[in-house]
């Protein structure tokens, strides 16, 4: 990870020469001055769910309905909320392939577009489910219904290659009850269904998280979180290729909330993949429950964000649990609940942060400076993360650009550096040109405007010519 940010605490920035100082100084000051701004700061606190979960930097996300994108309290509520997107049902093997080999988009793309011209980026839910299959697929089994698979993750994943932040490759393949696998068609083909579904969706997008994704698996006592849990830590043995669980976190009287979900979320991240909370309802929607929750995840480094499934009570699979942030176009107590954790979230709990301050930190230090400089206008940041790499190429996703200024922008370019022999082979959410040691990326057309401290992504794919293993480097940002 490549950090050009200046530094924040509490959602506030400080100035370049103060930062010059503290790095000049020790870490201890910048770390002391986080400290207190993360408890007296609340006026500078993000007022929004995504923007609040990016100070640690993770994302917030919402399931969205392509037949509710003309509903305008709906897609006020989740533009200005939301900064990751889910089809609630749009791109799911019905939607996407209603008759065998004939592939359709139309809904699902119209969920893809309406995030990514506002700027969100967008998990995939989901390519192979025993549920939700067209009726043609439901008549398949053995070798059959094997390539069928096989063919739907080539299909799909093609339409969205490069453009997707994390797919949902298998979802739900466990029993409820004993921690073994569900009986499916899909599990009757064998009981490598699953490793073939993320080893062909590795191949078909290698710029995309791939996901394991279940409910009931939140609770880490329960049989069928060990089910899981053994199968990743085998699959992490053999080297199948998942980077992600998904735990969807239907909360309710039958699955309620338990303390020990943050062990379950440490413990998954402990065999090496990202967690996310990708389906978040709780019955009632208890602010301490939602507040217990969202501190959960960003408890562990590698919990990269969260995801509730749906905007408000009246669009949840489950409306009669109220179990959702908003009502009507109402926050809810629970929503206040989860912006407050995700403010009071120290950065250095970030995913993302670089190792050198972490262990530094000393936070008796007394603070020397304030963090309540004001930032000159027009400054922009980049951060960039190598999401993943293979012998010739890596994929550098995302690349954060934030206004750092105390205005609105409408345009920014961030250079950087190829090491020798590295061409571009994709791009997304950004036009890049040059090459070598001097490559450029202006904002899109749908992201160049960004308001103070807003922020936006975008990515890109590259080869290596021969067989070193070093990635872009030297990022840079500057307004237009
Ligand atoms: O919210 C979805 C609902 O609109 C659909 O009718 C239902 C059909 O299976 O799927 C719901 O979403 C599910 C998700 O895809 C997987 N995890 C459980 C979700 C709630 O049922």
């Amino acid at each position: 990870m490549i950090d050009n940010a200046t530094p924040r605490a509490g959602g506030r920035r400080l100035t370049l020469g103060v930062r010059s100082a503290l790095v000049i100084g020790t870490v201890g000051v910048l770390a002391a001055g986080l400290a207190v701004a993360a408890t007296t700061a609340p006026a500078a606190a993000a007022s929004t769910l995504g923007e609040a979960a990016a100070i640690s930097g993770r994302y917030f996300g919402t399931a969205i309905s392509a037949s509710k994108l003309g509903d305008s309290q709906y897609t006020t509520i989740a533009n200005r909320e939301f900064n990751m997107v889910t089809a609630e049902n749009e791109m799911k093997i019905d939607a996407t392939e209603p008759n065998r080999g004939q592939f359709s988009f139309t809904n699902a793309d119209r969920v893809y577009n309406w995030a990514v011209q506002n700027g969100k980026r967008v998990r995939g839910h989901t390519l192979a489910w025993h549920s939700q299959q067209p009726p043609w697929m439901q008549s398949l089994s053995g070798s059959s219904l094997r390539q069928a698979m096989i063919d739907h993750i080539n299909g799909v994943m093609a339409h969205y290659r490069g453009k997707i932040y994390a797919w949902d490759v298998v979802n739900e393949a466990f029993d409820d009850g004993n921690g073994g696998r569900r009986d499916s068609n899909l599990q009757r083909t064998g009981n490598d269904w699953i490793e073939v579904a993320f080893r062909t969706a590795r191949a078909a997008d290698p710029a995309a998280k791939l996901c394991y994704n279940d409910y009931n698996i939140d609770n880490w006592t329960w049989a069928k979180t060990q089910g899981v849990y053994n199968m990743v830590r085998d699959f992490k043995q053999r080297g199948v290729p998942i980077d992600c669980v998904g735990l969807q976190a239907h909360f309710n009287s039958g699955s309620p909330y338990n303390s020990n979900f943050r062990t379950t979320i440490s413990s998954f991240a402990a065999l090496g993949v990202d967690v996310q909370i990708t389906e978040l309802d709780v019955q009632g929607a208890s602010a301490q429950t939602y507040a217990a929750i969202t501190n959960d995840c960003l408890a562990v480094p590698r919990c990269t964000g969260i995801t509730v499934w749906g905007v408000r009570d009246q669009d949840s699979w489950r409306s009669g649990d109220t179990p959702l942030l908003f009502s009507g176009g109402n926050k809810k107590p629970a929503y206040d609940a989860v912006l407050n954790a995700l403010n009071n979230a120290s950065p250095t709990q970030s995913p993302t942060v670089t190792p050198t301050v972490t262990p530094t930190v000393t936070p008796t230090v007394t603070p020397t400076v304030t963090p309540t400089v004001t930032p000159p206008p027009g400054g922009c940041s980049v951060t960039a993360t190598t999401q993943t790499q293979w012998a010739g190429g890596y994929v550098i996703q995302p690349v954060t650009v934030r206004n750092t200024g105390n205005a609105a922008i409408s345009g920014w370019t961030v250079t950087f550096s190829f090491p020798s022999g590295h061409t571009l082979t994709g791009s997304w959410n950004a036009s890049i040109s040059g090459s070598g040691g001097s490559m450029s990326a202006r904002n899109a057309a749908y992201n160049g405007n960004l308001a103070p401290n807003g922020t936006t992504t975008f990515g890109f794919q590259v080869a290596r010519g021969g067989s070193d293993s070093s990635v872009a480097s030297g990022y840079t940002c500057r307004v237009n």
